[in-house]
């Protein structure tokens, strides 16, 4: 099964979704190896690799070391085109749509074409839409776009529609990792019930508590990150959460 046709059967199926974000410069060696471990054990859906911005040129050696450790699917998270790799299993092949950037709309997807189809990756069409959570994210600064202000739930629902009728398979609502305030639920429902495709909703989200707040609301798959970076500990009840 596709990794696709995974998110659109757990949708259909009424089961919510569960990614860990590994940003490759924050995590590796030991910590890496206990986060992998513990997301076997707790029965997490995907792992997301990649980020805004990566100086450590560390991304091929974090995916041959999760992939060494299990086969939980690997979605690539890209930041630019620099992110491709053949080592990974899928590509969220994104667009900034809340921005007007011409470079994250369309110009490093040109750039990348070429490696993304020669990596014989699955490829993701992803609307990206970044929503204001509360203060500047590495995400906001890299890609010079203004974020959807948090209480503008028309917008997003518009930007969001909008990115569905382009043909874009996949909705990802993002607040920016480390945001101080995760997407508002009516914002997430308004979008809910605007699209009918796959709805991913992170940033700022650290408890159990805002997981289930976010899928009851309307998310399908759920991304977390930052907190598990100082507080791996949370990932259990994370999941328990998202899964009940
Ligand atoms: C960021 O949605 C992801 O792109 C995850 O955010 O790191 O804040 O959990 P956090």
């Amino acid at each position: 099964m596709s990794l696709l046709e995974k998110i659109l059967k757990a949708r259909r199926d009424g089961r919510k979704q569960l990614a860990i974000l590994i940003d490759p410069d924050e995590t590796d060696g030991p910590n890496l190896d206990r986060l992998v471990k513990m997301s076997v054990e707790a029965g997490v859906d995907f792992f997301f690799v990649g980020g805004s911005l990566l100086v450590k040129d560390g991304l091929e050696a974090c995916l041959q070391a999760v992939r060494a450790q299990c086969d939980i699917p690997l979605i690539l998270f890209p930041g630019s085109a620099l992110q491709v790799s053949p080592l990974a299993d899928g590509l969220l092949f994104l667009s900034l749509i809340s921005g007007r950037n011409p470079e994250l709309l369309i110009g490093q997807h040109v750039i990348a074409a070429p490696y993304v189809k020669k990596a014989g990756l699955e490829v993701l069409p992803t609307g990206y839409v970044l929503i204001d959570g509360g203060r500047p994210t590495t995400v906001s600064y890299m890609s010079q776009t203004a974020p959807i202000p948090a209480d503008k739930a028309e917008i997003a629902a518009t930007t969001a529609l909008a990115g569905e009728l382009l043909g874009l398979k996949l909705i990802y609502m993002d607040a920016g990792s480390g945001a101080m305030q995760a997407i508002l639920p009516q914002m997430i429902t308004a979008v809910r019930e605007t699209i009918s495709v796959p709805l991913i909703v992170g940033g700022g989200i650290r408890t159990p508590e805002q997981a289930v707040m976010a899928v009851k609301a309307g998310a399908d798959l759920i991304v977390v990150g930052n907190v598990l970076e100082k507080e791996p500990g949370v990932l259990r009840g994370l999941v328990k959460a998202i899964k009940k």
